[in-house]
Order: C-alpha cells, then structure tokens, then sequence
C-alpha cells in the first residue's frame, strides 16, 4: 500500500472515533480508506474499484463526482456561505428550496423546519408534535408510538423513538413516552401458513392495540419508516399502510412518515408516502435530498400543524445553528433539478426497479437464500440455514459478515442487518451495472455456502 495511505490508517486509528463501531477491534484491524468516487463507484486507497450497492449510505442517489453539485455549493459559498434563519432573517436558497419541497411534498404539507442529519429532523419531529397536543389544549397527549427495529437516528430522543434495542442499552436511560410495537416483517415474523395479507393485517393492527393500551388520549402520535431500512429492508405488505392509516385517523393520532430513505425517489415516486397512499402529518428527509454532497435535512410539516402554530402566539423553541445553511440548500435545490432533468424517478418505475428485481429473483433458488425481495431501488436476501423451514444461522450475523466480505472482496457492496443483505443501489444504475452485480453476488453466494457448507440444510 502506497505509504501516504498507511500512514493515514495509522492516524485514522490513533485519532478517530467511528460511528457504531466496536473501536477496539477497528484499533487493531484498521479501516477501509475510501479516497474517490466517480458515478456508480468508489475507489479505495489500493486502487481497488468497488461498485456501490448502498449509495454510500442510502444516500448518494444519483452517484458520485457531479461536478455541478460543486459549482453549485462553491457559487453559493461565494454569494453568501453562511447565514443564519433565526430573528426573522432568511435567504435566497432557503426559500427557494422551501417553495420546491412543498410542490413535491403530498399536497397538505407544504412548510418545511430544517436541520442537518435525520436524527435532528426527529427531534424536532418529538418535539413539534408534542407542542402541537398542547397547542391543542391536549398535554397528556405524549405518547409516541413507532417499531421494534425501527431506525430514527441516534440522538437520545431519535433514538429513543427508534426501536433498536442495541441503541436503547447506551442512552441510559431512553427517553420515555415511546412504546414500540412489532414491526411488518413477513418473512421473519409471520405464523406458519399466514398470508402476507393475513400478516399485514395483523402487525397494523398492533398499533390499535397499543393505543387502547396506552389510553388513546395518551396518545400523539404514530411514526414509521415507509420501508424500514437499517432494520433490514423490511417491505411491509401492501395492505399494511393503508391499515395503518385507518388507525391512526379512527383515533384522531398524527402520523410521521421518516423518509429519511424512501424519500427522492428511491420508491419510484418524490416520497414514499405517495407510494403507499399514505397522508401524513409529518415527512422527515435527509440524505438523498443533497444526494449526500453535503449535510441537509429537514421536517416537512402538514397544513393543519401549521395552522395551529400561527394561531397562537408563543415561539415554538427550536432550531439549529444551520437551519436551512444556504450553502446546503443550494445544493439540494441542484440536486432535485438533476433528478427532474435525468427524469430519474420515473426511470425507477419503468427501468431501474424491475432490473432490481429481476436481478435479484435469479438467486431465489440458491440455497443459502430464504427469500428475495425489492421494492423500487431497495432490496434484500434473506441468508437461512434452511431453506424450507426458514431457520436461521447460530450466532445471527456471523454468516451475513462472511457474506458481505466476499461482496466487498469482488468488487461491490451490500450491508448486511444481521444475516439479511441489503442494497440501496444509487437510481442512476444501468444494465450494465446490475449485471455487474449479479456476477459478483452469484460469485460471493457460492463462496459464502462453501464457507458454512457444514451448516447448510440439503
Ligand atoms: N431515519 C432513518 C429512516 C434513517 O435511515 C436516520 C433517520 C438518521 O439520520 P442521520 O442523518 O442522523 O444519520 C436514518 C439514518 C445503516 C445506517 O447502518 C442507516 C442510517 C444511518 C447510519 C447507518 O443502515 N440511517
């Protein structure tokens, strides 16, 4: 390895503290130095080219090296690269991108608070909606209810919401007032012989059962990911949302849909809100929305929130240095014009979706894999050490590791949620490209089943 790159490891491991990672085993095996990336790719410090299934975090959606992102973020810093929102102050970009959210936002969310990670637009998710019951002259409305498996971020609060049992054992204590209800995981979770209607059904009507056990006028709101994504690219059947929506109406509750991933695109419509026919109160986005060039997030937030915010007369006390960076917004307001100019969105639908699936569908009868599934441009293999009767491997996670090296090994990358594989491939992708990944995934499949061939049913 060229000494610049050792050298930088060493330091990276001297000085570096990586998010939710096990630092005493980083400390001795180092990281991976990610140096360049250039449309579907990146490139590591050995030359290495590796194609990037998960949009370097369910992010860089319409790929790396878009040098008008750039200009974009350098014409603006030259303008004006910083000023804040607060005090009755705005600027041009901050606007402008405001106006552009709401006209792809469903229709009755037309105002946008912003923030810079998903984690910050859920804190002021928490903190908006309990503001709005006490606005409402409701205060014992507090309750939130969301998912087991849920990822919301990693602050105290979002990850409190969140359903992560993992992240909950370091908040000491988690925040209260959430409850968590099982999540839509069909392949996971479903009783022998139930349909995925049946199960669909089922797990939405969890959240009625949480409610009347919390007392309904305990209860503000209900918040879910369309798809839920770090929980493992759970696609809920196709009668669950809809159900869902019912419940939450029936008991007069807010809705939350964290778009964080689904939203720009990913689902083949602006959020996937849209995609399961769903009206909620409340959308927070970040990540594609920039497609990672730089941090911007936000909560878009429904005409009837609003409204009861503009008839009373306190502040609502919120809001972070860079609400709304001027610089962020300009390259978020690029970003979507590249994704409407590429048409990208309805490429998903008409392309880049069903080449996921099909790509994915040749490896359903592989015999480490329980199941495939995709929706739009997100996807996911099941690895089960039976096929038939959907057992699972000893020491869940082991064998999604070995996995995800032989990906990473061959050239391309999928994350792997315990022994579930999943991508989040960027929308630009083409033929090319998910044959590149076929090849390298049949390829780390059959490595992988030599590897636990011992474990593996016939
Ligand atoms: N909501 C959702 C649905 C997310 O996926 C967040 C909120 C938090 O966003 P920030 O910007 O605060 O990270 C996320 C983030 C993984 C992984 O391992 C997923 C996320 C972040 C880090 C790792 O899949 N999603």
């Amino acid at each position: 390895m060229d000494q610049k790159f050792a050298q930088l490891k060493e330091l990276d491991a001297l000085h570096h503290l990586h998010p939710f990672t096990n630092h005493k085993s980083l400390r001795s095996g180092g990281a991976r130095v990610i140096v360049r990336g250039e449309g579907p790719y990146i490139f590591d410090s050995e030359g290495k080219r590796i194609l990037d299934g998960m949009s370097g975090l369910w992010t860089t959606s319409v790929g790396y090296g878009r040098s008008e992102l750039a200009e974009a973020g350098a014409a603006q810093m030259k303008d004006l690269a910083f000023y804040n929102t607060f005090f009755r102050t705005t600027h041009p970009q901050a606007v402008r991108l405001a106006r552009k959210l709401a006209e792809i936002a469903p229709d009755h969310l037309n105002n946008v608070f912003y923030g810079s990670s998903g984690s910050e637009s859920n804190d002021t998710a928490i903190r908006l909606i309990r503001h709005y019951w006490v606005l409402k002259g409701e205060p014992k409305r507090r309750i939130i209810i969301s998912r087991k498996n849920a990822y919301h971020g990693s602050t105290i609060a979002a990850g409190s919401m969140g359903g992560m049992s993992h992240v909950h054992q370091h908040s000491y204590p988690t925040y209260e007032g959430f409850r968590h209800i099982m999540d839509p995981y069909w392949y996971g979770d479903s009783f022998a012989g139930e349909t995925p209607e049946q199960f669909g059904l089922r797990a939405a009507r969890a959240l009625e059962e949480e409610i009347l056990r919390c007392g309904p006028e305990n209860v503000a709101a209900f918040a879910g990911e369309p798809v839920q994504g770090a929980g493992g690219v759970k696609i809920a059947p196709d009668n669950y949302w809809p159900e869902i929506q019912k419940i939450v109406d029936k008991y007069g509750i807010l809705l939350l849909a964290d778009e964080v991933i689904t939203g720009f695109g990913r689902l083949g419509t602006w959020f996937g809100s849209e995609y399961y026919g769903i009206k909620p109160d409340f959308i927070t986005f970040a990540k594609a929305v920039t497609s990672g060039y730089i941090p911007l997030s936000g909560l878009m937030v429904g005409d009837r929130i609003v409204e009861a915010l503009m008839n009373h007369d306190d502040d609502f006390n919120h809001g972070y240095t860079f609400s709304g960076h001027p610089v962020a917004c300009a390259v978020a307001l690029k970003n979507l014009e590249i994704i409407e100019r590429e048409r990208l969105i309805p490429r998903v639908n008409a392309f880049a979706g069903p080449a996921l699936a099909k790509m994915l569908g040749k490896f359903k009868n592989h015999p480490l894999v329980g199941e495939v599934r995709s929706v739009g441009m997100l996807g996911a293999i099941e690895l089960v050490a039976n096929k038939k009767t959907r057992q699972r491997f000893a020491d869940p996670g082991r064998v999604g590791l070995i996995c995800r090296n032989h990906f990473f090994n061959n050239g391309f990358i999928m994350r792997a949620v315990w022994d579930t594989m999943v991508c989040a491939p960027p929308l630009i992708w083409t033929e090319e490209h998910f044959d590149e990944a076929e090849a390298v995934i049949a390829k780390s499949l059959d490595a992988t089943l030599a590897d636990v061939a011992g474990e593996v049913a016939a």
